[in-house]
């Protein structure tokens, strides 16, 4: 089975589209449901993962507007992006759980992933920290004159910081093949949107620039990527544009948070609106599978996602003297580990 991003756009418009859609999401999910079993089982590396669950269609209906030479940046919690995108899930788990077989050689983790081949600028875990840098992207894009785009992909407490506004009225005043795509998952870590802002109808603050600015409900996979394709279309046209995707995050901010601030009614409630369960029904719905072929689908997402595991625990950490690989110029030579000094100045003694 080949899931990726690519797929689904190749197929566009067709009924086979629906079921790579449900392909991704569900292969977002059981990804993130196993990353959350490495850190239970103390194999992950850092403390803190921040899944996505419930925003699965945010990831693969967006992605499936993108063309391969395009680039993006995530926020902290872009590992369905990501994927979406066409990563490799052996290679994130093995970067999530910090071994040299990862993306970064185990050196991002992940909320430092990236990957240039794949077009990933970076993960970044300052809110709002990977989104200048597709300002950048799309400037250098419109210079080459490619045909790519880039797209900025965070969260709603992005909203609040003062890098957007400036990144938005660059991209309006430039014109740059510019999207900012806004997961709107209604938390900001333990505080929900309304509490935290005047008016939650965020793509008006974008419109303000003169960006084309909408927000889009995110239960239906279909309705994102139709809308994704229109931004990336118009931005690919040089018309910058902000695209929020409203969805609802299942679970705590990190692995460890359990949302003690949330009411049990209103969480229930939010777990409704679940795009993976929604797209399944509609491809039941439209007579393109039946259960027994989606629970049989399921079953091999599963066992790739299984083997994710396995693979990341029998890979190899990677050597302490890498920590100075990729930090310093090639030409440059590497520093003297500290042991190595320390051994050496007490062999003098
Ligand atoms: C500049 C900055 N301020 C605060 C934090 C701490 N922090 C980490 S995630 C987060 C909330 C982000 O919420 P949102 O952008 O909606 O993304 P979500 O976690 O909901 O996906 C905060 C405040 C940070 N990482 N960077
Ligand atoms: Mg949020």
């Amino acid at each position: 089975m080949n899931s990726t991003a690519f797929d689904a756009s190749i197929s566009s418009g067709s009924n086979s589209r629906h079921v790579e859609l449900y392909k991704i999401m569900r292969r977002i999910r059981t990804f993130e449901e196993r990353v959350g079993e490495l850190f239970a089982r103390a194999q992950s590396a850092g403390s803190m993962l921040h899944l996505s669950i419930g925003e699965e269609s945010a990831a693969a209906g967006f992605c499936a507007a993108m063309e391969p030479m395009d680039k993006f940046t995530t926020h902290h919690r872009g590992h369905g992006i990501f994927l979406a995108r066409g990563a490799d899930p052996k290679k994130m788990m093995a970067e999530i759980g910090g071994k040299e077989a990862g993306y970064c050689r185990g050196k991002g983790g992940s909320m430092h992933i990236a990957d240039m081949g794949l077009g990933h600028l970076g993960a970044n875990a300052i809110v709002g920290g990977g989104i200048p840098a597709i300002v950048g992207a799309g400037l250098a894009a419109r210079h080459k004159q490619d045909g790519s785009i880039a797209v900025a992909f965070f969260g709603d407490g992005a909203t609040g910081q003062g890098v957007l506004y400036e990144a938005m009225n660059m991209a309006a005043l430039w014109k740059l093949p510019v999207v900012f795509c806004c997961i709107n998952n209604q938390y900001g870590m333990g505080t929900r949107i309304d509490q935290a802002t005047a008016n939650p109808a965020l793509h008006e603050r974008a419109a303000a620039f003169g960006l084309k600015a909408e927000t889009v409900d995110g239960l239906d996979v279909e309705v994102v990527a139709q809308a994704a394709q229109e931004f990336c279309d118009a931005a690919r046209a040089g018309n910058p544009g902000f695209l929020a995707i409203d969805c609802y995050r299942f679970y705590g901010h990190a692995r460890k948070d359990k949302s003690p601030y949330r009411d049990p009614v209103e969480e229930a409630e939010g777990r409704k609106k679940d795009p993976v369960l929604f797209s399944r029904n509609q491809i039941i719905k439209l007579g393109l599978f039946d259960e027994t072929e989606l629970d049989a689908l399921d079953d091999e997402i599963a066992e790739e996602m299984d083997a994710t595991i396995d693979f990341t625990i029998a890979q190899a950490e990677p050597p302490l003297m890498s920590l100075f690989r990729d930090v310093y110029a090639p030409s440059e030579p590497e520093p003297e580990a500290v042991r190595t000094r320390i051994n050496r100045i007490l062999a003098n003694d």
